[in-house]
């Protein structure tokens, strides 16, 4: 399987390094071309009377041409140091991978999965692999966890924090801490800290629900690279214990080599990490058998898990309800740096402009279809080619259909609408990364950032009195969710 990827990695980038060679070629033969069509410009308008101009215009035609030149070639080589990531793709160059959207992530940008009849498991690929936009989040992973009801997950740690929201279904969630054994029953709405090297096991425990999962995950190794660390399933490829000779494991074990194979699995199965159990074994997962009431365990719990809708909603009206939780309310959330909150945005409504001011907010879609708008002064930048951005900024817009497994990312103060069809409600997890001392400000609404300015402020700044610029920025009355512009109809006015 590895060998074969191998082979299809060398042969892609063989047949990639001559669409490029072909490429250059065409492109420095049409090269040339325009500069003999410039010169030839230069023979045929310049006038006699005005002969000592046309040395200075062919200088010009070459000078431009030496110039375009060596832009595109620095592109090229962007590209071919650029071997990472698939998606980038071999014929794209800087310009065009900035434009084609990279705050959206679709189904083929979860680079690793493994999809069995019991479940699967999705991992996006790295932000930063995707463009350097992301650098600042390179930590962080993305990734959802679908399993069959009945199923049992097998044990495992990684080597990154993990924050797990449950977006369907129910289960038990154990975790192995270092002197105890805590299991949780989870539902809907259940946010859980699992730490790196923690080792977990999951049971969905339902009959008839699937248990779905959405993570954030932070690296603690190397940035943004995430290792699974398993016993495996019963097959011995799986196992970590596989990776030592038979006589170290015997030794370390004190047993024979009969009993070590057991440890180390026998039977060559498909690697699965998904297990469906039988009523009995999930009874007793749950903790039905024992007793006890959620928590239950070996020893009194920890924090490690709160949920969603512990607090009020922050903001709930006809339109919308959002729900939070941060560090004050869930402390765990300061290892991951992480804030969570939880959008159900009224079908035809929507929720927004608003933007973050410190953290970048990956919103995962969980249920329904909808919409967003982003102006980005990136995307701008780059198609206008000139680095002013700093100082004179334009915005592009940034948009994109949304639906059940979508992922975005909006960067720092980057305004942004979310917005659900007219046809169901929208559900979307936002974990605000990087997020300490974040704030969330409305862009329109009750308590927008423009209703706090002097009137002079608004005055000077538009153009108009300010009473004038008042009766619009206050018309609208709600805050954060509003009719979206379907609801709306034609009606307004
Ligand atoms: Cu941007």
């Amino acid at each position: 399987m590895g060998f074969k990827a191998k082979i299809c990695v060398g042969f892609c980038l063989f047949v990639a390094t001559l669409l490029i060679s072909a490429t250059i070629t065409l492109g420095s033969s049409e090269s040339n071309q325009e500069m003999m069509i410039c010169k030839m410009k230069c023979e045929q308008t310049i006038g006699i009377d005005q002969e000592d101009e046309k040395p200075r215009c062919i200088k010009s035609c070459e000078k431009y041409h030496k110039e375009k030149g060596k832009w595109e070639r620095e592109g090229d080589r962007g590209q071919r140091g650029d071997t990472s990531g698939s998606e980038r793709g071999w014929g794209n160059d800087r310009q065009q991978r900035y434009s084609d959207n990279p705050y959206v992530f679709e189904d083929q940008h979860f680079t690793a999965r493994l999809e069995t009849e019991q479940g699967n498991v999705r991992v996006l690929q790295k932000f930063s692999d995707r463009s350097e936009l992301f650098n600042g989040i390179e930590k962080y992973r993305a990734s959802f966890l679908e399993a069959e009801p009945q199923t049992f997950i097998v044990p495992n740690y990684r080597d990154a924090e993990a924050l797990i929201f449950v977006a369907n279904g129910q289960g038990t969630i154990t975790l192995i801490e270092r002197d105890s054994r805590q299991s949780h029953n989870i539902k809907r709405g259940d946010l859980f800290h699992v730490p790196a090297g923690i080792t977990v096991y999951l049971t969905n425990t339902d009959n008839n629900e699937r248990l779905v999962l959405a993570n954030i995950l932070h690296s603690v190794s190397v940035p943004g690279d995430l290792q699974i660390f398993s016993v495996g399933g019963g097959d011995p490829e799986s196992s970590f214990f596989n990776a030592f000779s038979h006589e170290v494991i015997e030794a370390a074990f004190n047993v024979d080599r009969e009993s070590a194979q057991k440890l180390i699995g026998q039977q060559k199965q498909q690697q699965d990490i998904f297990k469906k159990a039988t009523k009995e074994q999930i009874r007793s997962l749950a903790g039905e058998d024992k007793g006890r009431l959620w928590p239950f365990g070996d020893r009194k719990e920890t924090s490690r898990h709160t949920s969603i809708y512990k607090n009020k909603p922050s903001v709930a009206n006809e339109n919308g309800i959002l729900h939070e939780v941060d560090s004050k309310d869930f402390p765990d959330l300061q290892d991951i740096n992480v804030a969570v909150s939880f959008f159900n945005i009224t079908r035809g409504s929507m929720a927004g402009p608003f933007y973050n001011t410190k953290a970048t907010q990956v919103l995962m879609i969980l249920n329904g279809v909808g919409r967003f708008e982003m102006a980005c002064p990136h995307l701008s930048e780059q198609t206008t080619r000139t680095h002013t951005g700093e100082i004179n900024p334009r915005y592009e817009q940034v948009s994109s259909e949304l639906r059940h497994g979508t992922v975005v990312v909006i960067p720092v103060g980057h305004p942004v609408v979310i917005e659900a069809s007219g046809e169901q409600n929208l559900e979307v997890i936002g974990f605000g990364l990087n997020s300490d001392e974040n704030e969330w400000f409305p862009l329109a609404g009750r308590e927008n950032v423009l209703s706090r300015w002097e009137d002079e402020a608004l005055e000077l700044t538009f153009g108009f009195p300010a009473q004038e610029v008042k009766r619009v920025i206050q018309k609208q009355n709600q805050k954060l969710f509003f009719k979206g512009p379907a609801r709306r109809g034609r009606a307004s006015g």
